[in-house]
């Protein structure tokens, strides 16, 4: 009895022991799942901490994307650009109010216009799939303050103001859930021409306005733009940011006159509801010494840079010159042209935002679908050469460009050579193989005195807009 006595004592030290041997275990293995898997947090001052890994993290479907479909869609395109009769001068026709000084109470009527029955998500969503497009960032509300989403924050939008009734954004979501897209919110945070306290419009409301000597009315001051924020843009992305499930980017823009407390609380209103979510950098933008606030830059729009850049960045950029659609712009670039500024832009390691403007009943022009369709049947053969690559180790080739991932260098040749002979920068590695990428066939090559590669390519490009070599090393790349 005694001896069981003590046996008993025993097992239950032991077992004690173990639950709290098993106990620490296990909260340390916790411990380590929130470290690893962790993200980023905003600490009790609003500072956003993340280290260098958790921020690569969550950059990784974008930097792997390089390609997204920019749309603009809105009560502009209505209008599309025309109005009582006359055309707009400015480009844009998302602009239109702020161009003729179109009064809200008149812009509003707008409204009744819109009615996009022939939308359908799946649709615009499968073109931009087809076209290799890995996100879709969408207008939510441009700078005329309608909302393309039901709000509770403002009527002035979609659901509550049209006959449509329907919520769009909704619905992309649902479709961009079923085809693997990102989808992405634009959201005007400082212009709001429908809104007196907001920035830009200053021809129904000239109040409230605290002007700074010699500046433009640009530069003005709203007295009053916190309380826009608070009313209006604040709840509005927090709808966005609740309302659609998971949002890949928030594409701020025109940050105009904004502080930077007034920035960092948009910044950390998306760290807060959706802290894998990432933050353009036209968030905030003010003086000489502009600081990025958000996770990647842009370029200015339709400008790609000359030279290889380091950091993240994306262009976007207009399909013909206007972002929302317009009945008379029939400028559009050729899909040679776009192919290229794909390639171009990967391989300064950038991303591209293509830009396409639905018209009003919910149809994208053919102009645009053919354009698409086109650079998803280059993308088709050569996709391998765009997602996931980093810039290009060289500068600018005279006959094309370069994009580089793990141990393949992609030569994006845009200048078919006549003799037959390709002459590509020198590297150190030891090549592994050479070889077309539409077709997978092998090609020779030699070396030169000063170590350039001299491919023997067949008489004719496979691809007028781009054929892809690409070149296989061995180990890391060494110039
Ligand atoms: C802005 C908007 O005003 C415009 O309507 C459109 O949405 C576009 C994508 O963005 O316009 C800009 C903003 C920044 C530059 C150019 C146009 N820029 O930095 O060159």
């Amino acid at each position: 009895m005694a001896l069981l006595k003590r046996m008993s004592k025993r097992v239950v030290l032991l077992v004690l022991a173990f639950i709290m041997a098993f106990g620490a275990a296990s909260c340390t293995t916790i411990m380590a799942i929130t470290k690893e898997q962790g993200q980023g947090y905003l600490d009790a001052d609003g500072n956003w901490i993340e280290t260098k890994q958790q921020k690569d993290t969550r950059m990784a479907w974008w930097r792997e994307a390089r390609f997204g479909m920019f749309i603009h869609w809105g009560l502009y395109a209505v209008t599309a650009g025309e109005w009582k009769g006359k055309w707009q001068k400015n480009k844009y026709s998302e602009w239109i109010q702020i161009h003729f000084k179109i009064p809200v109470e008149e812009y509003e009527k707008l409204a009744d216009k819109l009615n996009p029955v022939k939308f359908d998500a799946e649709e615009w969503v499968k073109l931009a799939k087809d076209a290799g497009m890995k996100y879709i960032v969408i207008t939510s509300k441009h700078h005329d303050g309608f909302a393309m989403f039901g709000s509770k924050a403002s009527r002035f939008n979609i659901v509550d103001a049209t006959d449509f009734g329907r919520d769009p954004m909704k619905e992309l979501a649902a479709a961009c859930q079923k085809y693997g897209l990102k989808l992405c919110f634009y959201y005007s945070q400082s212009q709001d021409w429908h809104e007196p306290d907001a920035i830009g419009n200053f021809w129904d409301f000239p109040d409230g306005f605290e002007k700074k000597p010699g500046t433009k009315w640009r530069k003005w001051v709203r007295t009053d733009f916190e309380k826009y924020m608070a009313r209006k843009a604040k709840p509005q992305v927090r709808e966005l940011l609740t309302n659609y499930g998971p949002i890949g980017l928030i594409w701020y823009d025109t940050p105009m006159t904004i502080t930077k407390s007034q920035a960092t609380e948009f910044v950390n209103l998306v760290r807060e509801l959706q802290p894998k979510c990432l933050i353009n950098s036209r968030i905030y933008a003010r003086g000489k010494d502009r600081e990025v606030m958000g996770d990647y830059g842009s370029t200015g729009d339709n400008r790609i840079p000359g030279t290889r850049r380091v950091g993240d960045w994306e262009m976007p950029g207009t399909i013909n010159d206007t972002w929302g659609y317009r009945r008379d712009d029939h400028n559009w670039k050729s899909s040679k042209k776009l192919i290229r500024n794909l390639i171009n832009i990967a391989s300064m390691g950038g991303n591209y935002l293509l830009n396409i403007g639905p018209k009003a009943d919910g149809t994208i022009g053919q102009s645009s679908v053919d354009r698409l369709r086109a650079i998803g049947e280059w993308m088709k053969v050569n996709d391998e050469s765009i997602y996931g690559t980093v810039n290009s180790p060289f500068d600018k080739l005279a006959w094309g460009r370069c994009t580089a991932k793990s141990n393949k260098l992609y030569f994006h040749v845009f200048d078919w050579p006549t003799d037959g002979k390709l002459e590509v920068p020198a590297i150190k590695n030891k090549i592994k193989k050479a070889y077309l990428l539409a077709n997978k066939k092998n090609l020779k090559f030699a070396k030169s005195d000063d170590g350039k590669i001299i491919l023997n390519v067949p008489e004719d490009a496979i691809d007028e807009a781009a054929t892809v070599i690409v070149v296989e090393f061995k180990g890391e790349l060494d110039l």
